[in-house]
């Protein structure tokens, strides 16, 4: 069995663009990206920038898009012919399947019916050729091309022109489909000199061929396509299946399946799209590229901000450790309570005798005086709590001062003028209550471990002490020595000797912590600002991405 030579696929697979799905969703994806991109800083440049996203979206949604699109839709392949040509079975037996009914009543095809891949679907939406057609979406249908079934052509002129007319327009590719009894008349020729006419590729199946005249045949074809000029038209030539039901075999048919999926094939697609396409594109680089840097500028501006929020904070951090080690927690009602407490029949009067011994109690007066004691520790907790909102509140004036002002790095005053100051103090408030609970709290474990820890001798003071005044009591006494009290350090100096160094040290610890703690929340507080995926440091590189793969495809 002779097959044909494959014929020269690149004319006609200029002329038929397939699809490129690569191209389109990288076009696509650029789009999104481009879309999803904000700049969110006030810096110079930037209403440059916003203009340039508009109009780059613009283009893309507006023209570049579309034609893409349309351009990379679907081939549309028909098989046209004379009744009885074979062309249903050729169809399902390229396709491996029975997509389109082939039978003996002539004509057996009455209604085209259209085949594709279902992943072309969305390419091929709103097609106009798809109103009078059946659609048969199937997975052997190669990608980018669609192949349509047509009855004979007569019929479809005698019964609705306009189908016919739908059709002569929407082909971009007449596969001719003919028989050694027909392919002398007229009309076939006449159907194929019209398609030509209109611009349309034109191929041809000589169908059915008995072995005998194979030779012959295709010689005697090839020789009146020459006289018409039509000697680039390729030519398929199918060898008689005898008497047969269903499909032909794969091997009968498989130069016209690997010329379709040849014609499909991505690279040729999308040389086709490039070539229409190509400036459009090409100016699309520097463009994308610009805006990749307008990106670049803002991740930049965003960690200058966040360089000068730590360089500013330095200052009031320094302030508000300095002003809780001078006392400023153990002012005003603290040191009041004190007084009042420590006077008279107070929880803290004469506890230590003159003698250097602890005032011996029975548990029930211990305990009385150390709920005596709780006010003093809900002060503290306040006092603290006002100290650290103090703390905060300088930072956040030091930051708005910083950064609001001419010499600002870029981009940092229009950011602290969007910083509400009801919230962050609303927020502030919080935070330092919290922090200052935790401090009492941490302060009643370093006692109590400190309890346990210390040794016989010391063991035997410390449960004199606690007899006297509870554990809460000596909590109160341990916070306010802390805090910075005087009298209060005094006091616990002289019931428990060596608390200078461990136990003291480590309460003082906690609350000049939570005094740069709440300092560096601010900053954290303003940097949440700038906690966006445009300002994140490898916000460009989502562009440049796009950028590279359109490179690689262009
Ligand atoms: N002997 C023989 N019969 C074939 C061959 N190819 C198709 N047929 C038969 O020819 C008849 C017509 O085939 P179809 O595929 O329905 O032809 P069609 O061109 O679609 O016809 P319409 O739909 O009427 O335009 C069917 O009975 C097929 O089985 C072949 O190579 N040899
Ligand atoms: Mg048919």
């Amino acid at each position: 069995m002779s097959v044909p030579p494959e014929p020269d696929v690149t004319e006609v697979a200029a002329a038929s663009p397939a699809v490129a799905p690569s191209l389109l969703d990288a076009v696509r994806d650029l789009r999104r990206d481009i879309d999803a991109t904000a700049f969110p800083l006030e810096i110079s440049g930037v209403d440059a920038a916003r203009v340039s996203r508009t109009r780059l979206l613009d283009q893309l949604t507006d023209h570049l898009l579309p034609r893409l699109e349309k351009l990379s839709a679907p081939a549309i392949v028909v098989l046209a012919g004379s009744t009885g040509a074979g062309k249903s079975t050729l169809v399902n037996s390229l396709l491996r399947a029975e997509v389109s009914a082939a039978g003996v009543l002539r004509p057996t095809t009455r209604q085209p019916v259209i085949a594709f891949h279902p992943d072309d679907d969305e390419l091929l939406a709103g097609h106009p050729v798809l109103e009078a057609v059946k659609i048969v979406r199937h997975a052997s249908v190669p990608r980018g091309i669609a192949l349509l079934d047509a009855p004979d052509l007569d019929s479809v002129l005698e019964s609705n022109r306009d189908t016919a007319h739908r059709l002569f327009e929407a082909a971009d590719l007449w596969l001719f489909v003919t028989t050694v009894a027909r392919y002398g008349d007229a009309l076939s020729w006449q159907v194929l000199a019209g398609a030509m006419e209109r611009g349309a590729s034109v191929a041809m199946v000589l169908n059915r061929v008995p072995a005998d005249s194979l030779v012959t045949v295709r010689g005697d074809l090839l020789g009146r396509l020459r006289e018409r000029g039509m000697q680039g038209v390729p030519l398929f030539v199918v060898p008689d299946a005898g008497p047969h039901e269903g499909l032909l075999s794969p091997a009968s048919v498989a130069p016209i399946m690997r010329w379709l999926t040849m014609l499909a094939g991505p690279d040729r697609a999308r040389s086709v799209i490039l070539r229409t396409l190509r400036g459009s594109l090409a100016a699309l680089r520097p463009w994308v590229d610009a805006q990749a840097e307008a990106v670049q500028d803002q991740v930049d501006a965003a960690s200058e901000v966040r360089d000068e929020v730590g360089r500013i904070l330095v200052v009031p951090a320094q302030t508000a450790v300095a002003a809780v080690l001078a006392g400023a927690v153990a002012d005003g009602p603290v040191r009041a309570r004190w007084a009042e407490l420590a006077a008279g029949a107070g929880p803290f009067a004469r506890v230590v005798r003159p003698s250097g011994r602890i005032r011996g109690s029975r548990r029930s007066a211990a305990r009385v005086r150390e709920s005596a004691v709780a006010p003093l520790l809900e002060d503290l907790r306040r006092s603290a709590s006002a100290a650290l909102q103090g703390a905060g509140a300088a930072a956040e004036r030091a930051l708005r001062d910083g950064l609001g002002g001419a010499g600002a790095p870029g981009g940092a005053p229009a950011l602290v003028a969007s910083w509400a100051p009801d919230v962050r103090a609303a927020a502030r408030e919080a935070g330092a209550t919290r922090l200052a609970a935790a401090w009492i709290e941490n302060a009643d474990r370093e006692v109590r471990s400190a309890l346990q820890a210390s040794g016989a001798r010391e063991a035997k003071r410390s449960a004199r002490v606690v007899r006297s005044l509870g554990v809460g009591g000596l909590t109160a006494v341990v916070l306010a020595a802390a805090a910075g009290l005087e009298p209060a350090h005094e006091l616990l100096l002289s019931l428990v000797p060596g608390a200078e160094t461990a136990l003291l040290g480590a309460v003082r610890a906690g609350l000049v912590d939570g005094a740069r703690e709440q300092v560096t929340r601010e900053g954290a507080a303003l940097e949440r600002l700038l906690d966006v995926p445009d300002l994140a440091d490898d916000a460009a590189s989502r562009l440049r991405l796009r950028l590279a793969v359109l490179k690689d495809l262009t």
